[in-house]
C-alpha cells in the first residue's frame, strides 16, 4: 500500500521538474542535526588530562572529559605517512561498540614518526617533518601548523560534541534521563533502535574545525551545487546522505546519491585538507569569512590576524570520531595526500574512456542491433551499448526478458564482433519471488538485511516487494561475486560489464526512499552506522564478480551511489539529472568536486535523464561532455529518442565533430588515468589546483582542466554568440585554441562562438598525443598513428607524456607498457621511455604539429636507431600559427628526436 502511496509522486515524469522537498529531512527534523547544530557553549566544556598520556613513536594518547557530564573519552593523535595528522576521538567503556567505515580506507595507514617538541599540564605540541600538531588541554583544541604557520584549529569554536552513556540505564531511566542531558527531541530517531532489546540513544559527533587564512573551501561531493561550499548559516547545512533524490534542484545542499567526506580550505598560500571518516547521515555548515563578518572576529580568536578564513562544522549522527588533516600545502598536495588514504582508481579499459550510448531502454535486442548499425552509417563513433532494467525478467537480476532479449548470445556476439561492449544494469534489490534463485538462495542462506527484530527487511522497489543483500557479510559477497559468472550469467561475456544504480539504496517506501536506520547488518551494526557505505559494499561484491569471471580484464563498473574509496572499483555519474541548461552548467563543478574527492571517473547524462532537450542544448552537452571522463548519453523511459543520428545534417555533424574530438583525445585521457593510479593526481582538475596562487579563478566552475595541459570553457549559456573565458597563468602563460590554433595569453578574453564552437586551449608547454583518424570504435584506433600537438610556451619548450598498452590487462602492471616522456627545447623533439618496460606496437608517429613555431624552418630530421637519420617534409599552415611535420614514421616503442633547421 506505502507503494502506491508514494510512486505517483515520485515515480512518474512529472512536466515541470522539481524535487518534492518535502520527502527529504532538513537539519530541523533530523533530531541529532538539530540537537547538534544547536550546541553552543561559551567555552568547551571538554578538557584533556595530559598527566594520563601515552606517547609512542607514531602516535601519542590521553584522556579527554566532559567536564559537564564527567563522561570520559579517549583521544589518539597519530602521524600518517605523508604528511598527513589523524585525530580519533572514541569513548571510554562505552556500553556499544562505534562503528568506523570498514571500506574506504585502502588499508591501515601508514604511520610515520612524530616527536614531542614541548609540553606542559596545559599542551603538548608534537612534530612530524614541518608539520607540528598542539593539543591544548583547556579547553580542548588542537592546532595544526605548517612551516610555522597556522593552517588549522580543531574545536577553535567550542562546538565539540560527542553524545555518550555513562552507565546502561533501564528504558524509562534512560529517556529521563538523556531528555535531561540532551535535549526532548532527542530520542525520535534512537529511542527504539537497539541491537539487544534496550534502547540505545543519542550517539551523534560533531566538531568544528577552522582554516585561518583560507578564502575558499572546496569539496564535500555529492552536492548539486557550485565548486565553491558557499557559507550555510542560516540556510541548510551541506547534507551527506545517499539518496535517490527525484528530480534533484541545482544550487542545492540537499544530500543526493554519494557522499565524500573530504573538504579542502584554500587560499593561494595554502591548502590544507578535512577528511571526516564516518558512513553514518552527515551535515556540515560551511562559514566562509568572505561572507560573514562576525568570522572575521572568530578568525582574529584563532589568528590574532585580520586575514579570511573558513570553518567547518561537520555533524554525524554515530560512529567514532575519526579525523584526517591532510597538511598540504598545495592542492595537489592535499589531494595526493587524500588518495594515499582512499586509494586510487586503477586504470580503466581503453574503451571506458570512449562514448556510451544509453537509454531508459532499448526495446529489444533487435533495437541494440539497430541503434550501433545508424551510428555507423551516420558515421559516428560509439564504443558501448546499454541496457536498463527492462532487459532483465521482471527485475530479477541475472535473467533476461525471454521476449524482448531471448537471444542475448547473439546480441552481445554481434556487437562485440565490430569490437563493441554492452554493459547492464544490476541493482541491489532482489525481488521476493518464489522460484527466482537468487531470492531462494538469499532466503536459504540468510543473506538478506534485517529488521531489528532479527526478520528479512522487506521494501519496494522496481520488482514489488523486494529485500537487500548484506554485503557486510562475507558469505555474500562470496555468494555475490559468482553470480557474475558466464555459467550463472548466462549471455553475459568478457565483453559485457555492470551498471550498479540504486544502491544507496533506494527503497520506494523506506524513510527518505531510503532504508530504515535501525536495519541491522552483519556485525550488528545498525544500518544508521553504514548508510553511506552500502553503495561501496556492493560495488565491491561487483567487483570481484568481474575480477573473478574474467581474471585477464580490468573490470568496468558504473554506480550511482558512493563513498569515500568508490573510486578504487568503479566509476559514477551524477544521476537523474535535467534537460536543463542549469543542469549542463553544474556538471562540471559536480565532476570537478568528485575528483578531488578521489573520485575522477565521473560523468553527466548527456542531454539531461529527465525531459527533452532542445537541439542546442543537446549539442553544446555533447561539446561540454567531451571534456569529462566518462561521456554517456542517458534519457528517461518516458523522453522521445535522442540518438544523435536522428537529427538533422547540421546537428549530426555538430556531434559527430565532438565524439571525434573525443576519440582523438582518448590517448591523452587514457595517459592521464595511468599517471592518476600511479600518482593519485586527479584526471580533471578545477583551475585552482594548477593555479593556486590565482585569486581570479576561485569560483570559476564552468572551465576545467584536463591534466594540466587542457582547459575546457562549457557553453552552457543559451543563445549565446560571444563568451567570455578566463585563461589563468597571467600575461606570461601561453593558451592555444585547439581549433584554429590561435595564441592566447592568460587573461579573460572575450570569444566569438557559433553553435559549431567547441571552447578548448591546449597549454603553452605541453605535448600532446592524438590520434586523429576518425574510427567508428576505438578499438579499430588502437594499431592508428599518434599526430604529437606540440603547443610551446613562452621560451619555446614544451614536454608531455604519453602510456600505451594493451588498453585491457593487468599486464600493465607487469611491465608490458611504454610510458614516453617527450620533449621539446632548441628547435628538437625528442620521445624517450621514462620506465625500463616494453610493450611491442604497431603505433607509430604520423605527424608533429607544432604551435607558435620558430620562424624560417625550412627542413627536419629524424633520428632512431632504426630509421637512422632521415629527412622530413615540413609546412606552415596558414598565418604561420603552427608547422606541421609529416610522416615522421617511427615506431612509438623506439626513441627518436626530430630537428628542426
Ligand atoms: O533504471 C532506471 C533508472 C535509470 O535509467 C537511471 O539512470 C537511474 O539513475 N533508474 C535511475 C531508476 C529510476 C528513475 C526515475
Amino acid at each position: 500500500m506505502a507503494f502506491l502511496r508514494v510512486i505517483p509522486i515520485l515515480y512518474v515524469a512529472s512536466c515541470s521538474l522539481a524535487v518534492v522537498k518535502e520527502n527529504f529531512k532538513t537539519c530541523e527534523q533530523s533530531s541529532f542535526c538539530r540537537r547538534l547544530r544547536g550546541f553552543k557553549a561559551e567555552v568547551s566544556p571538554y578538557q584533556l588530562d595530559l598527566t594520563d598520556l601515552l606517547v609512542t613513536d607514531n602516535a601519542l594518547e590521553t584522556k579527554l572529559i566532559n567536564t559537564e557530564t564527567n563522561s570520559h573519552f579517549k583521544v589518539s593523535l597519530s602521524a600518517v605517512h605523508g604528511d598527513i595528522f589523524r585525530i580519533q576521538v572514541d569513548e571510554v567503556m562505552g556500553l556499544y561498540p562505534r562503528y568506523n567505515p570498514q571500506y574506504a580506507l585502502n588499508g591501515e595507514p601508514q604511520p610515520a614518526k612524530l616527536r614531542v617538541v614541548d609540553k606542559s599540564k596545559e599542551h603538548i605540541t608534537v612534530q612530524y617533518s614541518d608539520n607540528k600538531a598542539t593539543l591544548h588541554a583547556k579547553p580542548f583544541k588542537v592546532e595544526f601548523v605548517k612551516d610555522d604557520n597556522l593552517v588549522a584549529v580543531l574545536n577553535s569554536r567550542g562546538l565539540f560534541h560527542f553524545e555518550h552513556y555513562r552507565t546502561r540505564p533501564t528504558e524509562s531511566e534512560n529517556e529521563v534521563e538523556h531528555q535531561k542531558i540532551e535535549d526532548p527531541g532527542a530520542w525520535e530517531e534512537n529511542f527504539k533502535s537497539h541491537h539487544d532489546s534496550k534502547p540505545k540513544g543519542p550517539s551523534g559527533i560533531a566538531v568544528d574545525i577552522t582554516f585561518p587564512g583560507a578564502m575558499r573551501a572546496y569539496g564535500l561531493p555529492e552536492h548539486a551545487d557550485k565548486l565553491p561550499l558557499r557559507t550555510t548559516n542560516g540556510g541548510e547545512p551541506y547534507r551527506l546522505y545517499n539518496l535517490d533524490v527525484f528530480e534533484y534542484e541545482v544550487d542545492s545542499p540537499m544530500a543526493i546519491y554519494g557522499a565524500v567526506p573530504v573538504l579542502y580550505a584554500h587560499s593561494p598560500k595554502h591548502t590544507v585538507g578535512f577528511f571526516w571518516h564516518n558512513a553514518a547521515e552527515t551535515w556540515i555548515d560551511i562559514t566562509n569569512s568572505k561572507d560573514e563578518n562576525v568570522m572575521s572576529s572568530l578568525v582574529n580568536l584563532v589568528s590574532g590576524s585580520k586575514e579570511s578564513s573558513v570553518s567547518a562544522h561537520f555533524i554525524s549522527e554515530s560512529g567514532i570520531m575519526d579525523m584526517f588533516v591532510l597538511m598540504g600545502p598545495k592542492p595537489r598536495d592535499a589531494v595526493k595526500q587524500y588518495a594515499s588514504l582512499t586509494g586510487v582508481a586503477p586504470l580503466p579499459q581503453y574503451f571506458t574512456l570512449a562514448y556510451h550510448q544509453c537509454r531508459w531502454n532499448y526495446n529489444d535486442q533487435d533495437d541494440v542491433t539497430s541503434v550501433v548499425a545508424n551510428f555507423d552509417i551516420h558515421d559516428m563513433p560509439v564504443d558501448i551499448m546499454w541496457l536498463d532494467i527492462e532487459y532483465t525478467d521482471g527485475k530479477k537480476y541475472f535473467t533476461w526478458d525471454p521476449v524482448k532479449f531471448p537471444n542475448p548470445d547473439e546480441m552481445v556476439n554481434n556487437l562485440t564482433s565490430t569490437g563493441r561492449k554492452l554493459v547492464v544494469i544490476i541493482d541491489p534489490h532482489i525481488k521476493r519471488e518464489a522460484g527466482y534463485f537468487l531470492h531462494e538462495d538469499a532466503v536459504a542462506n540468510d543473506y538478506y538485511v534485517k529488521n531489528k527484530d532479527g526478520t528479512v527487511y522487506e521494501g519496494w522497489c522496481w520488482p514489488g516487494s523486494s529485500s537487500y543483500l548484506d554485503f557486510y557479510d562475507p558469505k555474500v559477497v562470496d555468494y555475490y561475486k559468482g553470480l557474475y559468472a558466464f555459467d550463472k550469467f548466462k549471455g553475459t561475456t568478457d565483453d559485457v560489464y555492470i551498471w550498479n544504480d540504486m544502491n544507496e539504496p533506494s527503497v520506494f517506501n523506506g524513510p527518505e526512499i531510503t532504508m530504515p536506520k535501525d536495519c541491522i547488518h552483519h556485525g550488528n551494526w545498525e544500518h544508521r552506522d553504514i548508510h553511506n557505505e552500502y553503495a561501496l559494499s556492493h560495488t565491491i561484491g561487483t567487483f570481484k564478480g568481474l575480477v573473478e569471471r574474467s581474471p585477464t580484464r580490468r573490470p568496468f563498473i558504473l554506480t550511482r551511489g558512493h563513498f569515500a574509496g568508490s573510486q578504487r572499483y568503479t566509476a559514477m555519474w551524477t544521476g537523474d539529472n535535467a534537460a536543463d541548461w542549469s543542469h549542463l552548467a553544474i556538471s562540471y563543478a559536480m565532476c570537478a568536486s568528485e575528483a578531488l574527492g578521489g573520485i575522477s571517473f565521473c560523468g553527466a547524462d548527456i542531454g539531461g535523464f529527465f525531459g527533452n532537450p532542445d537541439m542546442e542544448l543537446l549539442q553544446r552537452w555533447y561539446q561540454a561532455a567531451v571534456w569529462l571522463p566518462f561521456m554517456r548519453a542517458h534519457a528517461h523511459i518516458d523522453t522521445r529518442r535522442r540518438e544523435p543520428y536522428l537529427f538533422s545534417e547540421d546537428v549530426k555533424n555538430r556531434v559527430r565533430i565532438a565524439l571525434r574530438l573525443r576519440y582523438a583525445h582518448l590517448p591523452l585521457w587514457y595517459t592521464l588515468f595511468y599517471e592518476h593510479e600511479t600518482t593519485g593526481e586527479p584526471v580533471i582538475r578545477p583551475l585552482f589546483y594548477e593555479f593556486p596562487e590565482e585569486a581570479e579563478v576561485l569560483d570559476i566552475d564552468n572551465e576545467i582542466l584536463v591534466g594540466n595541459a587542457v582547459l575546457a570553457r562549457m557553453i552552457a549559456e543559451p543563445g549565446v554568440s560571444t563568451i567570455s573565458v578566463y585563461l589563468p597563468g597571467g600575461p606570461t602563460e601561453q593558451w592555444y585554441d585547439i581549433e584554429d590554433f590561435k595564441m592566447y595569453q592568460g587573461g579573460t578574453h572575450n570569444i566569438p562562438v557559433s553553435l559549431d564552437k567547441i571552447v578548448a586551449f591546449y597549454r603553452g608547454g605541453n605535448i600532446i598525443a592524438r590520434k586523429d583518424r576518425p574510427r567508428r570504435s576505438s578499438s579499430l584506433m588502437h594499431n592508428d598513428p599518434f599526430t604529437l600537438y606540440v603547443a610551446l610556451d613562452n621560451k619555446q619548450t614544451a614536454s608531455g607524456t604519453l602510456f600505451v598498452d594493451d588498453h585491457a590487462s593487468f599486464e600493465y602492471r607487469a611491465k608490458k607498457y611504454l610510458y614516453l616522456h617527450l620533449e621539446y627545447a632548441d628547435n628538437t623533439l625528442t620521445s624517450n621511455l621514462i620506465d625500463k618496460t616494453d610493450y611491442p606496437t604497431k603505433e607509430w608517429v604520423e605527424r608533429v604539429v607544432i604551435f607558435k613555431p620558430p620562424p624560417g624552418v625550412k627542413a627536419a630530421t629524424l633520428t632512431s636507431k632504426t630509421l637512422g637519420t632521415v629527412d622530413l617534409e615540413v609546412a606552415y599552415t596558414r598565418e604561420h600559427k603552427a608547422l606541421v611535420i609529416r610522416k615522421p614514421g617511427v615506431n612509438i616503442r623506439e626513441p627518436f628526436s626530430i630537428k628542426l633547421y
